[in-house]
C-alpha cells in the first residue's frame, strides 16, 4: 500500500500534482482544502467559522480538520493507497497522522515536499485568483498564508526528521508535466529502496 503526503507552501502545486499522481499510482486523492471548501458550501454554522479563517489565510483548528479527515477516510473502501494533499499542516497534525496510521497498521506515508520560491508562488496564486473566486487568493491574504506556512507548517518537516519518517524534497518549478516527472522519479526511487 503506497501512501503519499503532498507538502509545500501555498501555490506550490499540491492540488495540481496530487491529481496527476493519484491517476498515475491509482491512489485515492484527498485534499483537506477541498474538504473544508465543501463544508463551507453546506452553509452550516461551522461553515461560517471555517470561511472566516480561510479568507484571512489562517489554518482551521487541528481538532476540526482531524475529525473531518478521519471521518472521510473511514467512509472509503480502504483498498487503495492514499494521497493526502495539504495535510499535515502543523506539527500536531503530523503526530496524530502517524498515531492513526500506526493504529490501522498502515505504512507511514512518504512526505513529498515541493520546493518553490515565494515570488513564483505569489505570481501563481494571483493568476489563479483571477479565475478561482477563492476568498484567499489575493495579495494580502497570500502573504499572510506564507507567514502561517513558515510558522506553523514548516515544523512538519522537523517532525518527520525527528521521527525518522520517510521524506523526499522535489524541485517544484518548471512546466507542470516536468514537475510531475520529477515527482514520479523521486517516488519510484523511494519505492525501489523500500523494497530492497
Ligand atoms: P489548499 O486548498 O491546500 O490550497 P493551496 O495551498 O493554496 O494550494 P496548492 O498548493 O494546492 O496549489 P495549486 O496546485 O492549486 O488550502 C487552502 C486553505 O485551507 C488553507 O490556507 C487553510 O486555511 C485551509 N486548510 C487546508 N488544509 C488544512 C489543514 N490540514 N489544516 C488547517 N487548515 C487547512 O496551485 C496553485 C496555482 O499554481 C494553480 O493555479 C496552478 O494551476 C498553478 N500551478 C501549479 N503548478 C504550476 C507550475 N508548475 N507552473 C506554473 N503554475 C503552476
Amino acid at each position: 500500500m503506497l501512501n503519499l503526503l503532498l507538502f509545500g507552501p501555498p501555490g506550490s502545486g499540491k492540488g495540481t500534482q496530487s491529481e496527476l499522481l493519484a491517476e498515475h499510482y491509482g491512489l485515492e486523492h484527498i485534499s483537506t482544502g477541498d474538504l473544508l471548501r465543501e463544508e463551507v458550501a453546506k452553509g452550516t454554522e461551522l461553515s461560517q467559522d471555517i470561511e472566516a479563517l480561510i479568507s484571512v489565510g489562517k489554518l482551521v483548528p487541528d481538532h476540526l480538520i482531524l475529525d473531518l479527515l478521519f471521518k472521510h477516510i473511514n467512509q472509503m473502501d480502504g483498498k487503495k493507497g492514499l494521497i493526502l494533499d495539504g495535510f499535515p499542516r502543523t506539527y500536531h497534525q503530523a503526530e496524530e497522522l502517524v498515531k492513526e496510521f500506526n493504529a490501522r497498521q498502515w505504512p507511514i506515508p512518504l512526505l513529498v515536499a515541493l520546493d518553490v520560491e515565494e515570488e513564483e508562488l505569489l505570481e501563481r496564486l494571483l493568476e489563479r485568483g483571477k479565475v478561482s473566486g477563492r476568498s484567499d487568493d489575493h495579495e494580502e491574504t497570500i502573504r499572510g498564508r506564507f507567514k502561517v506556512y513558515h510558522e506553523q507548517s514548516e515544523p512538519v518537516i522537523q517532525f518527520f526528521k525527528e521521527s525518522h519518517s520517510p521524506m523526499i524534497e522535489i524541485e517544484g518549478v518548471g512546466a507542470i508535466d516536468e514537475v510531475t516527472a520529477n515527482l514520479i522519479r523521486g517516488i519510484d526511487q523511494f519505492i525501489k529502496e523500500s523494497n530492497n
